[in-house]
């Protein structure tokens, strides 16, 4: 199978591997010391994203070093690839297209010897058509109600862009409507939602690409009996019911006319998926105009990556930044802190994209890499996190190279909380590069009034040892326009990285093997009889919940 050499045996490799060695003792506050415009010199500013990465363990050599690497991969052949709609995902033959989806120039993009923008403007003209008809009261429900309830139920690709991206710009939202995002299969998922809306006043979308995930499928069947056991009637659904999914015999199966059903297409890969139909539930709830300048932002940024030079270029710095702390400091997670509420499931959004993108261990040629890949991804809102977790990035013993994302201005007139959000954002990014030297540290408890043994007892515990790298992304305000910046420039993150360990961010076969065995115990739970057909484990738990099951009942 070993058809290419690893990137890992080139010369530039290596090349990156001795400077790492000569970089990993050296600290950035000397950086800083030495040079006085390392903030000009390690910033850039591009779609109205301000990226400063001077807080990182990188001298101009290293970015060097960085570009050529960049170039040994082929990083813009690559890139055009992507951008002319290349089987670039080669274990599934497929192109990933997302940029098409957001192509505001509308200039012909070909899959297969066809334009896909006439299909791509064709969908986002019905819902248009659809949002506009939800929110101007024109759609009602089976008894002539307004709409007042959007329930998104999908998970995966399906759900996390969508339900992030609604709750992002939620302030935009129509006053009329609210949104619900159900996901999971746990009865408590749907079951909680369901006690809190009307069902003459609820909109489902069911949302799924293949239109036969087990926990999508077994929630879109329960809220249908749900809907017409509350209402009579099962012309109800017609009302009530619409289906985004590129499978529509299935979606005539499950009971949705496909006159109710929104396409998209095999090229949208499902974490990318959030600028085609599957953005539904957006354009219901924020209107389309706004849900076009989300796609705008993107757009933005698309063309800036396609363009740029590679170390003037966001999505390229930030990956290559990255590809160098997991493959040559050998770190194992990177953190993502919002500050910006509205950015809470900005995280777990993440953990998607990049974790179910780069989570792999095998390149496109089949070799099995020797170098480390993708990180663990974590992270919630700044500011709750400075009271949890930040103690690991202070003092616990890994290097977490972090990304602040910190809005400049809030939606709402209360400048007094700003000013407190973004002092504790520099205020973070400051400690965790100077840390606190022994002596400073010393000098603290002395002013005190702690000395002698209780010093020296106390010392080793108050010292910061710093150098903790990060990243800040600053925007103005979290308009629509931005969002949809920040996102792509994630994606194409993403995809950059992708090509530097030369594997494939668009397939996921291990989220494949989670749907093919996802039912294969439902059968050994529905019988009473012992079980002793699977490994000890999985008898011992079985026979244990049918035990406990049994006498709950
Ligand atoms: C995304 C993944 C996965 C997928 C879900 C839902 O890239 O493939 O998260 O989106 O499993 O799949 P369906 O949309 O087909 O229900």
């Amino acid at each position: 199978m070993f058809m290419n050499k690893l990137i890992s045996q080139s010369h530039i490799w290596n090349s990156l591997k001795n400077h790492q060695k000569y970089l990993a003792p050296v600290q950035m506050k000397d950086l800083f010391a030495l040079d006085e415009h390392r903030y000009e010199n390690f910033s850039i500013e591009a779609c109205d994203l301000l990226l400063d990465y001077s807080k990182n363990r990188l001298t101009k050599d290293t970015l060097n070093l960085l570009q050529q690497f960049a170039e040994k991969v082929e990083l813009n052949s690559w890139v055009k690839k992507l951008f002319n709609g290349e089987l670039v995902n080669n274990t599934e033959r497929r192109a990933a297209l997302h940029i098409a989806l957001r192509n505001r120039s509308n200039t012909p993009i070909i899959v297969n010897g066809k334009d896909v923008m006439p299909g791509v403007n064709e969908v986002l003209d019905r819902m248009r058509k659809f949002s506009n008809s939800v929110r101007d009261g024109n759609w009602r429900g089976y008894t002539g109600k307004h709409i007042e309830n959007i329930v998104n139920i999908g998970i995966g690709g399906s759900d996390l862009g969508p339900a992030m991206v609604a709750r992002a710009l939620r302030i935009y939202q129509h006053p009329r409507l609210q949104s619900y995002f159900v996901s999971n299969v746990d009865n408590s998922h749907l079951g909680d939602i369901l006690t809190k809306i009307n069902p003459e006043t609820t909109l489902f979308i069911i949302a799924s690409k293949t239109f036969t995930t087990q926990e999508t499928i077994l929630n879109a069947q329960t809220a249908r009996r749900w809907l017409i056991e509350q209402l009579g009637n099962d012309e109800a659904v017609a009302k009530h019911f619409v289906a985004v999914s590129t499978a529509t015999k299935k979606v005539t199966e499950f009971g949705i006319d496909p006159v109710n059903m929104f396409e998209f297409w095999d090229w949208v890969g499902g974490r990318y998926s959030l600028w085609s139909a599957i953005g539904l539930p957006i354009s219901v709830m924020i209107g389309m105009e706004r849900f076009e300048e989300l796609l705008a932002g993107a757009h933005k940024l698309d063309q800036h990556f396609a363009t740029a030079p590679l170390l003037k270029n966001l999505p390229v710095l930030m990956a290559l930044i990255d590809v160098w702390y997991s493959s040559f400091f050998g770190t194992t997670s990177q953190v993502i802190l919002p500050y910006d509420y509205t950015l809470k499931l900005f995280p777990a959004y993440l953990q998607q994209l990049v974790m179910e993108s780069l989570g792999k261990r095998v390149t496109r040629d089949g070799n099995i890499v020797d170098y480390a890949t993708c990180p663990v991804i974590w992270g919630a809102p700044g500011n709750n996190g400075q009271h949890a977790f930040y103690q690991l990035l202070h003092q616990g013993t890994h290097i977490i190279p972090t990304d602040f994302i910190v809005a400049i201005e809030s939606h709402y007139d209360l400048s007094e909380h700003q000013d407190a959000v973004l002092s504790n954002a520099l205020a973070q990014s400051h400690a965790l590069m100077m840390g606190r030297n022994l002596e400073k540290t010393k000098q603290n408890l002395l002013n005190m009034g702690i000395e002698g043994e209780e010093l020296s007892k106390q010392l080793p515990h108050r010292v910061f040892p710093g150098n903790q790298p990060s990243n800040t992304i600053l925007y103005k305000k979290l308009t629509p326009e931005i969002l949809g910046t920040l996102i792509a420039l994630y994606e194409h993150k993403v995809f950059v990285q992708s090509v530097c360990w030369g594997i494939n961010p668009f397939d996921q076969w291990g989220v494949e093997l989670g749907k093919n065995v996802a039912s294969t115990l439902l059968p050994a739970l529905r019988v009473d009889t012992h079980n002793n057909a699977h490994d000890s484990s999985t008898n011992g738990l079985l026979n244990y919940i049918k035990a406990h099951r049994h006498s709950v009942l």
